[in-house]
């Protein structure tokens, strides 16, 4: 089998370390990966080139390459977003629409469509108040569309923009003879808890932040109320499902854009499970109102049936598996040396 040529955006993101690791040990893949920062240790040896800078005012450059496959990745996340909303559209629009444009193009040239695999959000949902998500419950695809953050209006429109140029880009689809247009699928992600990376710049960061101050001994005030509830997952089940997604025959997909989730819990579980691991652990809750905000208007958890039945998606860590089989003795490998001088 030849080589794939993929490109992953914001590579040195939680996401993107991760994905660029899973490519790597797939094999059959040349990975270039793009992102601001220069390329993170743990990727630097498996990426074939790397581009670094801001992706807006770089993706000429990426012309000269034939991609089979793009994982566009780079995005100013929800909490960020906010206090910086010009930036984010840019970033979040902007060199989506770009890719796009390339990934059209590619396509149209050669014959054969180039995927793009976009990691949407939980933040795509928005709800007018909390009884309204907590009725909602488990949200479909289809509804409550209506994002309170520029993060999730970003993610939002890019699912539609992905929709457009690869389907009905330029009304050639109505042509005699269509030009091959790209292949756009999205996953849109919950909270995602890595026991390797710690995020920023996101909302559901309480989840991840507080399991990793707990494991280092370090207090964590929780910028959320103890019953603020959304959806996680673990990040290798994130990587698992990009692959899914992306190895998925195009004619089994009924839709573009999949919920997926493993479970939900809320920051009261989350400080019970970091207890039982960590009992000195220190964990208060200091809501933050614009921060708080943003967490009520996204679902409790979400309805992923629709990937489970066109792509067999099943997570392998459910709550108690991600702890036990994964996050906690991952973790305690990881802060092994921080937690001997702290004498826990
Ligand atoms: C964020 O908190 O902004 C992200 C997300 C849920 O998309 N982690």
């Amino acid at each position: 089998m030849s080589e794939k040529t993929v490109l992953v955006t914001g590579a040195c993101g939680e996401i993107g370390q991760a994905l660029v690791q899973g490519l790597a040990k797939r094999g059959g893949y040349r990975i270039v990966t793009t992102d601001l920062l220069p390329p993170a240790e743990a990727i630097q040896p498996l990426t074939s080139e790397h581009v670094q800078g801001d992706l807006v005012y770089r993706v000429k450059q990426f012309y000269d390459y034939d991609f089979d496959i793009i994982f566009h990745l780079a995005a100013s996340l929800s909490s960020k977003a906010e206090v910086a909303t010009e930036e984010a559209h840019r970033i979040n629009v902007e060199g989506t629409m770009q890719l796009l444009m390339l990934a059209a193009y590619k396509s149209a040239k050669r014959g054969r469509a180039v995927q793009f695999l976009f990691p949407s959000s939980i933040a795509a949902y928005g709800f007018s108040s909390l009884e309204e998500k907590h009725r909602a419950g488990r949200v479909k695809e289809d509804d409550y569309n209506t994002p309170h953050t520029m993060y999730g209006c970003n993610k939002l429109y890019c699912e539609k923009l992905g929709i457009y140029y690869s389907r009905y880009y330029g009304q050639r689809h109505l042509d005699p003879d269509p030009p091959v247009m790209c292949d756009f699928r999205a996953i849109r992600f919950p909270g995602l808890i890595s026991a390797y990376t710690v995020p920023s710049g996101g909302t559901s960061d309480y989840g991840p932040e507080m399991l990793h101050h707990a494991a280092q001994g370090l207090p964590y005030a929780c910028f959320v109320r103890e019953d603020t509830q959304i959806s996680f997952m673990a990040m290798p089940d994130a990587i698992k499902a990009i692959f899914m997604l992306m190895d998925a025959p195009r004619e089994q997909l009924t839709r573009q854009v999949y919920n997926i989730t493993a479970f939900s819990l809320t920051a009261a579980d989350f400080r019970k499970r970091a207890l039982a691991a960590f009992p000195s652990a220190q964990i208060t809750f200091q809501p933050n109102p614009r921060r708080q905000g943003i967490v009520d208007s996204w679902p409790e958890d979400v309805d992923d049936s629709a990937a489970r039945r066109d792509w067999g998606w099943q997570p392998d860590y459910d709550v108690d598996r991600f702890f036990e089989e994964y996050f906690l003795p991952e973790i305690r490998k990881r802060y092994k040396n921080v937690r001997a001088r702290t004498n826990e």
